[in-house]
């Protein structure tokens, strides 16, 4: 329930954005497989512990994608730490990680960890402009970095994030060719049923956030795509 593997369908909610307790309700109770907490801005400890607090009412899987230290709190079922490889940055490669280990190792049940091993290409999103992502890749580029994650990093998942807007389907398909253990995660853009099974049919998991806090119908619309 709380693998990977197991998910086709994710709504990421973002702690630093109201949702009201309705929408909340029909997000949590909606059919879809896990709720990653995750954001990129104004993440906090206080607005972290106050989403999980109002998912842990529901069922479903609630894990954090961890954007800080100081909001990596316990409680969640999973943690999901992003390696972004395209960065230029080293501190978005490991060396947040490699910080989160030196204060909190000693506490840390690793089996609740799992690395993904991100490739970040809207070059207007936050999350770029933050990880100083290169986002011009073309599709060799990500091959190559499909082949690294898959048989050198060997991570549980490869996530392309086109965060705020829909992405390249070739590209998605470059990468998932390359695939045999490591799950594709995609996440960026999708606002319809539509866009959410042009991309299923190409990657494993399809991740669902904007649209939650602007459209809560057609959100809701995406679950649709699970088997
Ligand atoms: C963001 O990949 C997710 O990290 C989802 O993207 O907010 O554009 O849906 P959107």
């Amino acid at each position: 329930m709380y693998e990977i593997q197991d998910w086709q369908h994710i709504f990421k909610l973002d702690p630093a954005k109201e949702i009201s307790d309705s929408d909340l309700e029909r997000i949590c109770e909606s059919g879809t497989d896990a709720i990653i907490i995750g954001g990129t801005d104004n993440v906090t400890l206080e607005n972290v512990l106050d989403i999980m607090s109002r998912v842990r009412r529901y069922p479903v899987p609630c894990v954090l994608e961890i954007s800080n230290l100081e909001s990596a709190i316990p409680g969640f079922d999973h943690y999901l730490i992003p390696s972004v490889l395209n960065s230029d940055n080293v501190h978005f490669h490991n060396g947040m990680l490699h910080e989160a280990i030196k204060q909190m190792g000693h506490m840390m049940d690793y089996d609740l960890f799992s690395m993904e091993g991100y490739i970040v290409l809207n070059p207007d999103s936050k999350v770029a402009q933050l990880t100083d992502s290169k986002t011009d890749l073309d599709k060799e580029d990500i091959v190559a970095y499909a082949e690294m994650i898959e048989h050198l990093y060997r991570l549980k998942a490869m996530y392309i994030e086109y965060s705020g807007t829909y992405g390249e389907v070739h590209m998605v398909k470059a990468a998932k060719d390359k695939l045999i253990n490591t799950r594709l995660i995609y996440g960026g853009g999708i606002d319809s049923l539509q866009k959410a099974q042009e991309m299923f049919n190409v990657a494993d998991t399809i991740v669902v956030g904007n649209v939650i806090y602007t459209d809560i119908e057609s959100a809701l619309q995406t679950v649709k795509v699970r088997g």
